[in-house]
């Protein structure tokens, strides 16, 4: 029997990545769209891929350019197809929220065009986010929490969202949308506040540096461990009908918790080095997300296998070893 064939945009991200690494593990032949910057600097860019690099292939295709699009679908014939690429951090899309929108609309729509085309037996994945719920009134949110999204990137995601809906019920195509909440790993992004929670707080215990300035320490977050995250992807492709599933551990902590925990993993008083910045405050947010998984867990059988605290252990570890050579 020929191998299974996946296509995943996104692949040199954090959950691309991952989900590269599962794939490969269950037999698959795994192909990735990356930038052209990407293959040019592939020790930077490719990081997260320096492991598996001769074990995948990839594909310089530009998501906005739906023929280049259209001719990798059309050549590839892949068997399932994970849409993971986006403008994907929160901060970014109040800045540039033309582009942004346009960009990760866009491409679901030219990616979900070509397959219905092209190879119309392929499986298809979107990443959608708890960002879709934004204001929600509601907690813990599940899949019939109405949309409320605070950002523009939400936005981008609730369209995405109703795109590969109608695909699936207007073309019968195979098509689901997970509604992941954070996820964490040592591959996340300086970015985002759990990476530059540890990296400061390790750079702190180095002595390289005295403090470190953070948003909101009162906003809460449903945080679960990436690899779970992207089993739930595989989950959702293998199932017999095509569906839309929230992903979520069911607990909420608090960024306060995170940092607590991370500074006395590396017994150091988070109170003596971190400043609350008002300016990396973010206007409109809803401080408090909590995602309900019970669908996902009764119908495909997922559960995440990683605590809050085991995942900010990790990446303290991982922290460690790349600062302090340990
Ligand atoms: O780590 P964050 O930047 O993640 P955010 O905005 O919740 O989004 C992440 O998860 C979403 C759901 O899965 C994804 F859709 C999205 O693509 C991304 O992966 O911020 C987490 C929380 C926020 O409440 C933020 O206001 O931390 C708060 N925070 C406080 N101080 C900070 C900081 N966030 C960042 N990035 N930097 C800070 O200094």
């Amino acid at each position: 029997m020929s191998r299974r064939r996946a296509l995943i945009t996104g692949i040199p991200g954090q959950d691309g990545s991952y989900l590269a690494d599962l794939l490969l593990s269950k037999g698959y032949e795994v192909h990735g769209i990356v930038r052209r910057t990407a293959i040019e600097d592939t020790e930077h860019k490719l990081k997260n891929l320096r492991h598996i690099l001769g074990q995948i292939h990839l594909h310089v295709v530009s998501l906005d350019n739906v023929l280049s699009m259209i001719k990798l679908v059309k050549d590839l014939q892949p068997d399932e197809c994970y849409h993971l690429a986006a403008s994907s951090f929160v901060s970014y899309s109040f800045e540039d929220e033309i582009s942004i929108l346009n960009n990760n609309v866009n491409s679901t729509h030219y990616l979900l065009a070509a397959i219905k085309e092209f190879a119309p037996h392929c499986r298809v994945y979107f990443a959608g986010t708890s960002e879709m719920f934004g204001n929600a009134e509601i907690e813990p949110q599940d899949e019939r929490t109405p949309f409320n999204p605070r950002s523009i990137y939400g936005i981008s995601k609730v369209a995405s969202y109703h795109l590969v809906k109608n695909y699936r019920q207007q073309y019968g195509m195979f098509a689901c949308t997970g509604i992941l909440y954070n996820h964490e790993s040592p591959r996340r992004g300086y970015e985002f506040v759990t990476r530059k929670i540890v990296s400061m707080a390790v750079r702190i215990k180095l002595g390289l540096q005295e403090s470190l300035q953070l948003g909101n320490l009162d906003a809460f977050r449903d945080w679960g461990y990436t690899p779970d995250y992207v089993n739930a992807m595989w989950l959702m492709l293998q199932a017999d009908l095509p569906d839309d599933y929230v992903v979520a551990s069911g607990e909420t902590h608090s960024v306060r918790e995170f940092v607590e925990s991370a500074f006395s993993y590396l017994g150091l008083d988070y109170q003596k080095h971190v400043k609350m910045d008002p300016k990396l405050f973010r206007p409109a947010e809803k401080v408090r997300l909590c995602g309900n998984p019970g669908k996902i867990m009764e119908k495909l059988n997922w559960k995440r296998t990683v605590t809050f605290q085991e995942i900010v252990k990790e990446m303290i570890a991982n922290e460690m070893k790349i600062q302090g050579n340990g």
